[in-house]
């Protein structure tokens, strides 16, 4: 199949530098070879460069990168393609779910969203005790106050929150606490995980989307995985995935046949150790694509 990288060098969203030389690690360690040696046709598409001025700060520079970033995940779509998008910090996937939700809503299909974090990324302006913008895409794209002139379009429809799915959470502000719950967003958090796996929360989720014909966008942020095996993000959270529950995710994912746009973000390879984490996320993206041990789907439940 088509895939489309983009690279979205931007860390306007955090106030740790160096997220925004996460697309070019990924290059260096492989990214755009190994899909190639899955067989896939692999575009890279280049960096998205907004026109900005340098000075440009805050919501005004994330709208930009959300304009810009959204028209090319829409257009990649569009094409039949997959798009890819490698940040860059998490702010980056207000445009990638925004250009998904316009594809999806010219298709008449519904769009469901994993979130792969430590965090919820469910603050607003006024909940976030950081004031970082990777801290609250989910909340402006679901419709929270506060984020005018974000969107280029003011009267947009939102992303339903039902079909947003948080998976690996363990470390999620007060006030967002309230509005995850308030909006009734699916969590599977830390401690779901350790008392069932990671496959029969994953499996529940795969079958909803499967039954409903959707498109399934995956966010994937470094930090899900735990700091020992991914150090290279500015917002390490201890107790995170292990590598082979990451593996066996991305295994199911694939298998699933259901994702059709993807983000890899947060990578920081400022904070990063000789390029480990970088090195992971290309592994487990391969796996996302199909690479696999032996000739062997995942079992299905009933069979586990
Ligand atoms: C925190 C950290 N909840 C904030 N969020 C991060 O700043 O809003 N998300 N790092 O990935
Ligand atoms: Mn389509
Ligand atoms: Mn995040
Ligand atoms: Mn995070």
């Amino acid at each position: 199949r088509r895939i489309v990288v983009i690279g979205a060098p931007i860390d306007v969203g955090t106030s740790e530098p160096g997220a925004l030389m996460g697309p070019a690690a990924l290059r260096t360690a492989g990214l755009i070879r190994s899909l190639r040696d899955l067989g896939h046709d692999v575009v890279d598409a280049g960096d998205v460069a907004p026109d900005l001025a340098p000075e440009a700060r805050g919501l005004t520079a994330v709208a930009a990168w959300t304009r810009d970033l959204a028209g090319a995940v829409e257009a990649a779509l569009g094409a039949g393609g997959l798009p890819l998008v490698m940040g860059g910090d998490h702010s980056l996937s207000l445009g990638s779910v925004e250009g998904a939700m316009r594809h999806c809503a010219a298709a008449g299909r519904p769009l469901f969203v994993l979130w792969l974090d430590a965090h919820a990324d469910f603050n607003t302006p006024e909940t976030s005790p950081s004031g970082n913008i990777h801290g609250m895409p989910l909340a402006a794209l679901c419709g929270e106050p506060g984020f005018s002139g974000l969107f280029e379009d003011a009267a947009r429809a939102s992303l339903d929150p039902a079909r947003v799915h948080l998976f690996g959470l363990r470390s999620i502000d007060a006030g967002e606490r309230a509005l995850v719950r308030a909006r009734a967003l699916g969590v599977t958090d830390m401690r779901d995980i350790d008392e069932f796996g990671v496959v029969a929360p994953l499996r529940r989720i795969l079958e909803r989307v499967a039954e409903a014909g959707g498109h399934l966008h995956v966010s994937f942020d470094i930090d899900f995985l735990d700091p020992a095996i991914a150090p290279g993000v500015g917002t390490t959270v201890p107790g995170g995935a292990t590598f082979r529950e990451a593996h066996l995710i991305m295994e199911m994912l694939h298998d699933s046949g259901l994702v059709r746009s993807l983000d890899v973000v947060e990578l920081n390879p400022f904070l990063d150790e000789r390029g480990r984490s970088a090195r992971v996320l290309v592994e487990l993206v391969a796996s996302l694509f199909g690479r696999r041990i032996l000739d062997r789907p995942t079992p299905p439940i009933e069979a586990v």
